[in-house]
């Protein structure tokens, strides 16, 4: 059962500029939670071309590849040159890219409004699960601190497929947390935006 959070207030999104990085370990649940959350990204009002999704072999490369998005993205919006599209911003590989609309590629650049990190942590039978869960969370804190740009948490961990599928709507009648970071990104974004 889905254990309900405070009532989410939806925020305008327009104008915002998101980014997701995801792990690739554990692609079924990955992809359900980042169809959520891109669907509520985009039902606030963010612009398609405003969000820039990159991925990571997995969750442990997390908070670099989030911490060089951002200042890379900050590079980019005070070059006047413009730099290369935002897509490029970690070496995209091609599926990257081609996941990425034909106007994202081209138009997308300047400094991120918030990131949302993505990872699927499944418990093994070692403690392989608990160093990197630790390391990732207090990873993307410190990124987020010390870069003033919030980072949604959106990592899983949890101790076997069945609760990932509970977390990423897969199971019948259960809540697709992905949602939820959506909408959080564009809350953090916009009163990120007031308190500066
Ligand atoms: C190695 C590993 C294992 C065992 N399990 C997961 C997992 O459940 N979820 C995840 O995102 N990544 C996993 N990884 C990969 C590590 O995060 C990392 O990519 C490698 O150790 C290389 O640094």
């Amino acid at each position: 059962m889905h254990n309900k959070g405070p009532a989410p207030v939806r925020h305008d999104g327009t104008g915002l500029r998101i980014g997701i990085v995801h792990a690739r370990w554990n692609d079924t649940i990955i992809d359900a939670l980042l169809d959520g959350t891109k669907s509520k990204l985009l039902e606030c009002g963010v612009a398609e071309s405003n969000i820039v999704v990159q991925t990571v072999p997995g969750s442990w490369e997390l908070p670099i590849a989030v911490q060089r998005l951002y200042s890379a993205s900050q590079v980019q919006s005070s070059s006047s040159s413009g730099g290369g599209a935002a897509g490029d911003l970690l070496g995209s590989s091609t599926t990257d890219l081609a996941s990425l609309p034909s106007s994202a590629t081209a138009s997308s650049t300047g400094p991120f409004d918030a990131i949302i990190a993505i990872g699927v942590l499944i418990k093994g039978e070692t403690m392989h699960f608990e160093y990197i869960s630790d390391s990732v969370s207090q990873g993307l804190m410190r990124v987020s601190l010390d870069t003033g740009v919030p980072v949604i948490f959106g990592v899983l961990t949890v101790l076997n497929d069945e609760q990932a599928q509970a977390r990423a709507g897969l199971r019948p009648g259960s809540h697709n947390h992905g949602d939820d970071w959506g909408l959080a990104a564009v809350e953090m974004a916009v009163k990120r935006r007031a308190w500066a």
